[in-house]
């Protein structure tokens, strides 16, 4: 066993992704990049940053042409490798077709998603330009790692041209039951292009089993436990479920800065109870929903007016897309709405806020948050809530979870609802307040255990080893 994890270990990795894991800044004609801070570029970083390895994606701006050349030069210092998109590209490819067909019908919202034809061509031919950028660089015994629904049709590009390559995929959001899927015209040329890969993961069981029944459906392939055969060739499906740099939160909210803030913050902001929420501005993250349950509270529970604070945190996203413009007006007016009808002189029901905030100032939310509502009507993971236990490090505080969200399968200690229950949410909001210091505590510490032991290191090694197991059986089926 040992020989053949150094044989694997010895392959050269590249990850695949829309966005590369930079930020570029413009300083006059001086551009400058930095490392990203979210998650999946620290639970990667080991493994792009070592070795011949590399990351090949977007560098998330359109660049002029003079630009490109110097830009790639700085890129490949950092083990990173451009795929320029055009104004155009951005629009039909990303915001069309992954962002108003793919997003809205993975994560349930079908009268959402728009069917184009324009967006699904851009789609492929983008596609086609990723699986070109790495077969410029790929060989035969290289592993290729795949991430998100931007890029499905990629394994199957690349498999089509390096047949015995290896070939993972990750999807980030959910997979829609068959159902659902079968509405997309190009159901089938997506599930192809899914399919190129070895081992295809998800989240949670019912994403694996969504997919399974999906593929077996449109595509007639066998399946055995979590085995497809399709082509010959054996193709695993899996659940992984994502998760934070738990030490990296952990110590983030024991930091110097975090202390610091926390010292500041708490005498001036309101007094009471901290309810905390923190979504990106999109619709399946259910803030109307939200909204609605904290209002339905505030009828029914008369006694907590005053004595506590919803503080709301939405990160701007996604804001050329119609549905997100419609989503930011509506969250404005309920949020007035109730702080209009419950506000007093001296409290307001709602803090909200519309930006986005430094880590150590999140870390130090995290810190005076008594309770965390996180309610997605759909998420693959949601890695907030994850980050919110990791950031408890006196034991105490109450997670609220959406059963909707994959990170739900983990922590059955939080108070579990359904947003669309919106009675029932009312009232988890005044148990949470409510619930005894010892309760909270028990809790708390049975979902840090779970998600320090099972954290983003985790993640990544597993994937990993699934990927090398394939390989290693692939290979066996090859020269046998
Ligand atoms: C997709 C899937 C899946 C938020 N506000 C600020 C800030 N954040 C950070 C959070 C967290 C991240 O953004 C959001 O991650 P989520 O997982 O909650 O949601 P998506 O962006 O929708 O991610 C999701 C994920 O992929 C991974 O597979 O879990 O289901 O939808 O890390 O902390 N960070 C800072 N300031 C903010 O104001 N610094």
């Amino acid at each position: 066993a040992t020989s053949s994890k150094n044989e694997a270990e010895a392959k050269r990795i590249l990850i695949v992704s829309n966005r590369l894991p930079v930020k570029i800044t413009r300083k006059g004609d001086d551009m400058q990049f930095q490392s990203s801070e979210g998650g999946l570029a620290t639970g990667l970083g080991t493994i792009y940053q070592s070795g011949n390895n590399l990351w090949i994606g977007w560098p998330g701006a359109v660049l002029h042409q003079e630009e490109e050349a110097s830009v790639t030069e700085k890129l490949e210092k950092l083990n990173l490798r451009p795929v320029f998109l055009t104004d155009e590209e951005i629009t039909y490819y990303y915001e069309g077709f992954s962002n108003e067909t793919l997003w809205p019908l993975f994560h349930y919202f079908p009268t959402y998603a728009t069917y184009q034809p324009k967006d699904y061509d851009f789609y492929e031919s983008v596609n086609k330009k990723f699986a070109d950028a790495i077969l410029a660089i790929a060989q035969k015994d290289d592993i290729i790692w795949i991430h998100d629904y931007q890029l499905l049709l990629v394994p199957n590009l690349i498999r089509q041209a390096l047949p015995e390559v290896t070939i993972g995929y990750f999807n980030h959001i959910p997979f829609p039951s068959f159902e659902l899927f079968r509405l997309i015209p190009w159901r089938k040329e997506l599930l192809e292009g899914m399919l190129g890969a070895d081992v295809i993961g998800f989240h949670t069981y019912d994403d694996v089993r969504h997919f399974i029944s999906t593929v077996i459906r449109i595509k007639g392939a066998l399946s055995y436990a979590n085995e497809l055969t399709y082509n010959d060739r054996i193709i695993a499906v899996d659940a992984f479920p994502i998760s934070i740099d738990y030490k990296k939160y952990q110590s983030q909210a024991v930091d110097i800065a975090t202390r610091c803030l926390e010292r500041e913050l708490l005498p001036v902001i309101p007094q009471g109870k901290h309810l905390l929420s923190i979504d990106r501005l999109d619709y399946s993250k259910g803030i109307t929903q939200r909204l609605q349950a904290f209002e339905v509270f505030l009828e029914r529970y008369p006694e907590w007016h005053g004595k506590m604070t919803l503080m709301q945190l939405v990160v701007p996203s996604r804001d050329t897309v119609p549905q997100y413009k419609e989503l930011k007006e509506e969250i404005n007016r309920r949020v007035s709405d109730i702080n209009g009808k419950y506000g007093t002189l001296t409290w307001q029901p709602i803090q909200h806020f519309y930006r986005s905030f430094p880590l150590p100032l999140l870390s130090a939310m995290y810190k005076i948050a008594d309770v965390a509502l996180v309610s997605p009507m759909r998420d693959g993971m949601n890695l907030v809530c994850k980050e919110y236990v990791a950031s408890r490090t006196d034991g105490d505080g109450v997670l609220i979870l959406s059963e909707m969200a994959g990170a739900s399968r983990e922590l059955s200690d939080a108070i579990l609802i359904n947003p669309n229950d919106i009675w029932a949410f009312a009232q988890a909001i005044h148990e949470a307040l409510s619930m005894p210091e010892e309760e909270q505590r028990r809790r708390m510490s049975a979902m840090q255990a779970t998600v320090s032991r099972f954290d983003i290191h985790n993640w990544v090694a597993n994937f990993m080893a699934k990927l090398s197991q394939m390989k290693k059986r692939q290979d066996d089926m090859r020269t046998r």
